[in-house]
């Protein structure tokens, strides 16, 4: 039997000395995992616009529907048949124009109208696909001398409404920009072109012994220039670091069709502004990223997954402050999901649960290093420490890789479990570590004092759930209802974001601010530096036709 074996954890189970531990005879060494639905099957099926009775994507509100205060700024053109024919003499190619003007397209359109939760719906008549920077560069120049306004559109799984319309914005999707272009396995250093999806450079990589420095639910949509323009953090930000470090270089488009070639493939580059990092996180404000050059790790060559529940969340933050002490630098995860939200991904996939009985929080710890004997014995001592300790009430370890991958399931799928009710609120949220989960506890009793909770159909709202990436302090806040409604909006902001500024957290944590937070940025940003935002937006897009009416 290998060290790793989940056996072994019976064994650390029944060794407990914590009398409060409920030792169980688990036949977790037995269990057989079916992998859950991946979210790129989900993805395909909502973008086919098939009906998915009660799930979100289906009768999505006009965003105007939502928050009629936002309104068309008049200075932006309404696209002609002329501009249609100029793109397409220009693209020169059939599949590079989904034209909505000269013709009924509305189900081609409608993917690329509704966002990922079905929370907001724009009109746009007009999708362009360009395959070349230099294409992007000739779209955007006409855009902007046209006065048309752009949103740049990736793999459309952005959770704040960045990456659809509002009102008739073109969307242009470099879906077609999808080669690698470049790989140096000495230093690790991919360069690629903006528009290839996560997964794919990630099995790439894989094929080469590396890793793509980013892991997210989404990863079978996302582009990888996607990622970047959003700052995604994802499950190993622990361990990779932030995109803003991890980027080396970026190609990338200004609106007035100036192309930025930035894609340099240095560690170190003291040379004047860093005027990329603008990009990360910029959310198409400034341009569009047609090519980027990341820093990519070395695959590990064991990875270990446990998976656990704990009694309380200050069981868990024992826990993962041992999980520092004990693992140091081969911890590569270290995730929270509280029970409820194990319970819906357990209705949604009719997976067997990895562990018997219920749990107030999980855990999921992930070690990635480079000895799996010395990994897997450093993991089982951690968690024998810690179920000696009464934290870790009971607990599996993945045997294999498909076990683990089916574990990280329960984790991963749970943004897309939730969506099931119909809809979601969602907050993103840094907060100090000792009130990361209190906010959940607060909202739970906020909706249930205005009587917007109920079991049955009755009210909006079906619950509150918490889970998030705990080793990064950061808060996934969700609130799953049966339909969006002015009240529970209302009940929830401002005072979400009230809550979190109180504490000095962040309103967005890593999915950023598009439509669903520009108006809270002062929450979390001063108004010098939002002023200093609103003037590097002016000088990047001077007419300002990149993405309106979100971020800033
Ligand atoms: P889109 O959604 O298409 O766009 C996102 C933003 O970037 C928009 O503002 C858009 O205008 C802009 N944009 C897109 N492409 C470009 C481009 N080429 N140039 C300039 N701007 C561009 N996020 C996390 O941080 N961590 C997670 O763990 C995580 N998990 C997720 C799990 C699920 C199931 C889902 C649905 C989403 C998750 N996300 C997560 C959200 C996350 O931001 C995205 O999944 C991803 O990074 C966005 O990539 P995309 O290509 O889909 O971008
Ligand atoms: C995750 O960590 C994503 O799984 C999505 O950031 C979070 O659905 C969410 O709120
Ligand atoms: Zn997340």
């Amino acid at each position: 039997m290998p060290p790793h074996s989940s056996r072994n954890i019976v064994r650390l189970l029944r060794q407990a000395k914590t009398p409060t531990l409920q030792l169980r005879q688990t036949q977790s060494s037995r269990i057989v995992y079916v992998p859950i639905n991946t979210f790129s099957h989900i993805s395909s099926r909502r973008r086919t616009g098939e009906p998915e009775g009660g799930e979100p994507g289906h009768n999505v509100r006009y965003t105007t529907d939502l928050d009629p205060s936002i309104k068309r700024n008049d200075k932006f053109s309404k696209i002609t048949p002329e501009h249609v024919e100029w793109f397409k003499s220009t693209l020169g190619d059939e599949s590079a124009v989904i034209d909505g003007v000269n013709q009924d397209a509305k189900d081609d359109l409608e993917s690329y109208n509704t966002d990922w939760m079905g929370k907001y719906r724009g009109r746009t008549q007009l999708v362009l696909k360009p395959k070349s920077t230099e294409e992007v560069s000739k779209v955007l120049k006409y855009c902007n001398d046209n006065m048309l306004a752009v949103v740049p559109q990736g793999g459309n799984s952005g959770l704040v409404g960045g990456s659809v319309p509002v009102f008739d914005e073109i969307v242009v999707s470099i879906a077609r920009m999808n080669k690698i272009r470049n790989f140096d396995e000495v230093s690790g250093i991919l360069v690629a072109d903006g528009g290839v999806i996560m997964e794919n450079a990630d099995n790439y990589l894989r094929e080469r012994d590396h890793l793509y420095p980013l892991d997210l639910g989404a990863k079978g949509s996302a582009h990888i220039a996607g990622n970047v323009a959003s700052n995604a953090g994802g499950l190993r930000f622990l361990r990779y670091g932030s995109l803003h470090g991890n980027v080396l270089g970026l190609e990338a488009v200004l609106p007035d069709g100036t192309i930025v070639d930035d894609l340099l493939v240095l560690r170190k580059n003291n040379t004047g502004y860093d005027l990329k990092q603008l990009f990360i996180g910029g959310e198409g404000t400034l341009g569009i990223i047609t090519g980027i050059s990341i820093l990519c790790p070395q695959k590990p060559k064991a990875v270990n997954l446990a998976y656990f529940g704990c009694e309380s969340f200050e069981h868990v933050q024992k826990t993962f402050k041992e999980a520092k002490i004990q693992l140091g630098e081969i911890l590569s995860a270290f995730e929270m999901m509280d029970g409820y939200s194990q319970r819906l991904v357990h209705k949604q996939t009719g997976n067997k649960r990895p562990i018997e009985g219920e749990y107030p929080f999980y855990c999921m710890v992930e070690t990635s290093g480079s000895n799996s004997e010395h990994d897997s014995a450093k993991l089982e001592a951690f968690l024998e420490h810690a179920m000696g300790e009464g934290l870790v009430a009971d607990g599996t370890l993945a045997e294999n890789e498909t076990q683990q991958k089916a574990l990280w399931g329960w984790r991963e799928g749970i943004t897309e479990a939730i969506g099931h009710a119909g809809g979601t609120y969602k907050y993103d949220l840094s907060i100090p570590i000792q009130d990361l989960y209190k906010i959940v506890e607060d909202t739970q009793e906020r909706l249930e004092k205005a009587g917007l909770i109920s079991e049955d159909d009755s009210q909006p709202c079906v619950g509150v759930v918490g889970f998030g990436h705990m080793g990064d302090g950061n808060l996934h806040l969700n609130i799953p209802v049966r339909r969006y409604t002015d009240e529970v909006r209302e009940t929830l902001e401002p005072w979400v974001y009230e809550w979190v500024s109180k504490r000095n957290g962040s309103i967005s944590a890593e999915h950023g601010l598009g439509i669903a937070k520009n108006k809270y940025i002062g929450y979390s940003r001063s108004e010098t530096m939002i002023k200093l935002m609103k003037q590097i937006k002016s000088l990047f897009d001077p007419k300002g036709i990149m993405n309106p009416y979100k971020y800033v």
